[in-house]
């Protein structure tokens, strides 16, 4: 009876400590002027992380899309987001880059003609608690997303010529 005792609560205490590390959050997406224009989901997977992106209000066409190292998103610039979450310096942005080595590379956003963006990305660059050594988007200052004004060409130093930050929001 002891022993089984012993070994069921053994059981509770490896079950608690598993649920402790997050295996999916989410990030609300604010414009400048601090209105939600949508949300992104990201769930954990074995190397990497999936992001779910359902947004509205945004210009319509193609805009750069960044794991930012901060999770901050103090309206209306973001910049104090940071630069994007990276393991090297100096870091070399761009999905097309020979050199490149930047954690927070991601596939542009298509805002189709109402404003609207629906769409699913994988990154293999990074994970939420550190899998894999992939730099954490969880960490102790955490990690944002952040939507730019335009389209990222994932090459251009240091991020794609993708100009102003348009939306952000903070990965919980
Ligand atoms: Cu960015």
């Amino acid at each position: 009876m002891r022993l089984t005792a012993l070994a069921l609560s053994a059981g509770l205490l490896v079950a608690s400590q598993a649920s402790a590390a997050a295996t999916s959050a989410t990030a609300e997406l604010k414009g400048a002027d601090g209105k939600t224009l949508g949300t992104a989901t990201l769930t954990e997977a074995p190397h990497g992380v999936l992001l779910r992106i359902e947004a509205k209000g945004l210009t319509p066409g193609w805009h750069g899309l960044h794991f930012h190292e901060k999770g901050d998103c103090g309206a209306p610039d973001f910049k104090s987001a940071g630069a994007h979450v990276h393991t090297t310096t100096a870091v070399v942005h761009g999905l097309l880059n020979p050199d490149g080595n930047d954690n927070g590379d991601l596939p542009n956003l298509f805002a189709a003609a109402d404003g609207s963006a629906t769409a699913e990305l994988f990154s293999p660059l990074v994970s939420l608690n550190g899998a894999g050594g992939r730099p954490a988007l969880l960490d102790a200052d955490g990690s944002s997303i952040v939507v730019h004004a335009s389209p990222d060409d994932y090459k251009t130093q240091p991020i794609g010529g993708a100009g102003a930050r348009v939306a952000c929001g903070v990965v919980k």
